[in-house]
Order: structure tokens, then C-alpha cells, then sequence
């Protein structure tokens, strides 16, 4: 081997040793609360999965070592010895000499299958272990079923706090599904039009969310927050905002929610901003939006409704293809109950989250107005949507900035 080639060999060891440091610092400092890591969970199921890297990487260590240390011990072991006289003449072997060959090594052969078979089975017990834990998802604490409906490009739940899945809802919401901690939470994951995956890193793994077909999950978190989620399964053009929250409440916060979520909305006084607003949300957004108890479709639960009204009013099988999309909307009716909006790609509140505990968020949040009046004169330029095929919402160019201040003072009533 010439000098320069040697040097090569050296430089290019330099660089793979520095760079496997580079990447194991960094994964160690990126994970550092990184709002959408597996390797930080805060709930049951996220923490069985998250575990499963101890015995995998246990084995697959012992592996790397063995493999790496062989390569050593051959290296040193066979290492061309003696030193260059820079005449081509170099060590024990020159280019035209060869190792003695071999060919075939039963012992070898056989060992080289059992060996990884022995390693495979190892994992593969505790990964059907931690699935088989994560499939029991009937090991549901309370009665509350949530039936969660992906769509483009956003979520919907819809609680049925008796489990009765057939029968309408109680309440509907969108985009920050609100659980009570410590308590496991059953999923029922649907989708209105394509499919969607449903992933809230922190406490599950993914669950598809696919046309005609309803899967079953269960949440858990165990300490109080907000936990960032992601549709991961692409669905289109605004797949990368169709974003999620999982809101972990303390139970008797969960029930003070729950209850306030029952409510219905009620009108503001008349000869206000917000009456006004109400006035424009009536003639341009409620053919699409419901707010129980102020838009007029009528019914207990308009968004029930709502999508039953487009298979006969078979309130049961809304999730027909022929039925998709058109008036399946966010129902607004404690929007501003939410710390997010849209997929949950924009904070409806400047200082969520963190700062203020969840339920007084309408109350002492500082609304993110601008983006909020950006969205409603303009969605599709802060969301890309696609209004011929009736997906996202429109853009209104013909309401004038008075009319977009009255019906963010009439959404601001919605808490
Ligand atoms: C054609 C149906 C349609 C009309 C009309 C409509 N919207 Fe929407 N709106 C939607 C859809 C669909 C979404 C969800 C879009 C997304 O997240 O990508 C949405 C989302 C929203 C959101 C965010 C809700 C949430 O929980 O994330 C607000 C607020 C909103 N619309 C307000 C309005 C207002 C105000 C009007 C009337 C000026 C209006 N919308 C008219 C379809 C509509
Ligand atoms: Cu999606």
C-alpha cells in the first residue's frame, strides 16, 4: 500500500469514528424536550414502546461489539507488517501475491444462521410482548370512548362519555383531544376521506385512520400537559399541518372540561360587535361550521346532524364515501377553549400552554388575532386547501376588516 493510500485509509477511519460521535451527540442533545420524541414518553403505551430499545439495543450492542472486535482481532492479525521502502516493495505480500483461498465451512455456515435466528427470536419475544400490551386497548379505564376522525387536514373528536359508540356523541371538538391523566382512554380512529395515521409520539405509537374501517387505540398520559402530535401518514396537500395536541388534565379539571363542553353556546347581547358577528358567521360560515345552540340546523347535536343530513339522515353511516367532505367542518362551539387552530398549525393563544393552566386559557390567554384574522379573511394562503374538491376552508375576500374584528368578537364568546 502506497503512502497515499495508507493516509486515505487513516483519514476516511478519522472521519466515520468522528462522525458516529457526531451523530450520538447529537441524538443525545436533540432529544432534549423535543415536543415530538418517542424517546421521552410520558404515557403507559408510549413507554412500552419507548422501552423496547433496551433489550434491542442490549443485543444489537453485543453484536456491534463482536462484529467490530473480530474486525480488529482479523486486522491485527493479518496486518501487512514491515515498512515501505517507497519502491513499491512493501511489507509481506505485493499485488500479484494471493491468501491462500477456501471455499465452504459447514460449521461456519451453520453457525452464522443459528447465531442470528437465536438474536431475532430474542427481540422478536419482547416485541410481541410490548404489541400484544399495546393491542389490549379494551383496557379501558373510564367509559369515555373518543371516536377520532381524521381528515384533510385536520381532527375530529367526537366523545361518547357512555361508550355507546351507535348513538350520537355528547360533544364534538377538533384538533386537541383533552383526556383526563392516569387513566386509559379508548380510541375509536375513523376517516372522512383518505387515509390518515394518528400519532401522538409522547403516549402511543401510530394508528392508521382509514375510509370504512374503524381501529381501536387506547391514550394514556401520566402527568398533566400538552402533548404535540402529527398526522403521519400522507394525505395530501396539507399534510404536513395536519397537526395534533393531546391535552392531559388532572380528573377533576377533565370534568369541569367535560361539563363545559356539554354546554351550549349562547348569543351574545344584542347591539354588540358580537351580535354583529354572529349576523355574518350566520350568512357565511355556518353552512359549514356548527356552534350548538346558535346555528340553525336544528337538532340536540347539530354536528351529528350534520353529516347524517347527506346519506338520508342516517346519522350512522356518515362515513360513506358519497357523504365526505362537503360541511364537515370544525364545530366551533368552544373554539376558545382550544390553545390551537387549523390541524392545530397555528397557537390561538400567544401564551398556551405553558404559562397558563388549560381551562383558564379563554379567560386570561392572549389571543393570537392577527393569525386568527389572517385565517378567517384568508385560509388557503396560511393553509394550502383545495376548494374545488371541497377540501379546507374558502377564503372570504368579500368580508371588509370590520366584518372579520365582529366575528372574532362574536368567536371570542365561545369559551
Ligand atoms: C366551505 C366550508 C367552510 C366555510 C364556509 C367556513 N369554514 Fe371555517 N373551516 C372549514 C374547514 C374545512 C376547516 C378546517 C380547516 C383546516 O384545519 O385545514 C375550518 C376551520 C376553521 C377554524 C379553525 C377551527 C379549529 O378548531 O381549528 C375557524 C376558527 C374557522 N374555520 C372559522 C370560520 C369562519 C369565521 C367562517 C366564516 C367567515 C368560516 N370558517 C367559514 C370550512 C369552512
Ligand atoms: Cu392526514
Amino acid at each position: 500500500m502506497s503512502r497515499q493510500a495508507r493516509g486515505l485509509v487513516w483519514l476516511s477511519s478519522l472521519l466515520i469514528i468522528a462522525g458516529t460521535i457526531a451523530l450520538i451527540v447529537v441524538a443525545i442533545v436533540a432529544d432534549k424536550d423535543h415536543p415530538l420524541s418517542t424517546l421521552s414518553p410520558v404515557g403507559r403505551q408510549g413507554r412500552d414502546i419507548a422501552e423496547l430499545i433496551n433489550p434491542i439495543f442490549i443485543v444489537a450492542g453485543v453484536v456491534f461489539f463482536l462484529i467490530q472486535g473480530a474486525v480488529l482481532a482479523l486486522w491485527w492479525r493479518y496486518r501487512v507488517s514491515g515498512s515501505d521502502t517507497g519502491d513499491g516493495e512493501f511489507g509481506y505480500y505485493d499485488d500479484e501475491e494471493f491468501p491462500e483461498q477456501t471455499h465452504g465451512n459447514n460449521r461456519l455456515e451453520i453457525a452464522w444462521t443459528i447465531v442470528p435466528t437465536i438474536l431475532l427470536a430474542v427481540i422478536s419475544v419482547f416485541t410481541l410482548v410490548a404489541l400484544f400490551a399495546l393491542d389490549d386497548v379494551k383496557a379501558s379505564d373510564e367509559d369515555v370512548v373518543v371516536t377520532v376522525i381524521g381528515q384533510q387536514w385536520w381532527w375530529e373528536y367526537q366523545y361518547h362519555l357512555d361508550g355507546d359508540t351507535d348513538s350520537p356523541p355528547d360533544f364534538v371538538t377538533a384538533n386537541e383531544l383533552v383526556i383526563p391523566v392516569g387513566v386509559d382512554i379508548a380510541l375509536d380512529i375513523k376517516s372522512r376521506d383518505v387515509i390518515h395515521s394518528f400519532w401522538i409520539p409522547k403516549l402511543n405509537g401510530k394508528r392508521d385512520a382509514v375510509p370504512g374501517r374503524s381501529h381501536d387505540w387506547v391514550i394514556q398520559a401520566e402527568e398533566p400537559g400538552r402533548f404535540r402530535g402529527q398526522c403521519t401518514e400522507f394525505c395530501g396537500l396539507s399534510h404536513g399541518y395536519m397537526k395534533m395536541v393531546a391535552v392531559a388534565l388532572p380528573p377533576a379539571e377533565f370534568a369541569q372540561w367535560k361539563n363545559n363542553q356539554r354546554t351550549a353556546a349562547t348569543a351574545p347581547a344584542e347591539g354588540t360587535y358580537a351580535a354583529k358577528g354572529l349576523d355574518t358567521f350566520e350568512t357565511q360560515c355556518a353552512s359549514c361550521h356548527v356552534i350548538v345552540g346558535l346555528t340553525s340546523r336544528g337538532g340536540e347535536l347539530d354536528s351529528w346532524n350534520i353529516y347524517g343530513e347527506f346519506n338520508g339522515g342516517n346519522a350512522g353511516s356518515y362515513l360513506d364515501q358519497e357523504t365526505l367532505v362537503a360541511g364537515a367542518a370544525p364545530n366551533l362551539t368552544h373554539l376558545m377553549t382550544r390553545g390551537t387552530f387549523a390541524g392545530s398549525a397555528f397557537d390561538l393563544y400567544l401564551d398556551a400552554g405553558d404559562h397558563i393552566p388549560y381551562l383558564e386559557l379563554a379567560e386570561k390567554g392572549t389571543l393570537n388575532r392577527g393569525e386568527l384574522e389572517a385565517w378567517i379573511s384568508n385560509a388557503p394562503e396560511r393553509k394550502p386547501a383545495d376548494a374545488a374538491d371541497k377540501r379546507g376552508m374558502l377564503a372570504f375576500p368579500g368580508l371588509s376588516p370590520e366584518d372579520i374584528d365582529n366575528v372574532v368578537a362574536f368567536l371570542s364568546t365561545l369559551d
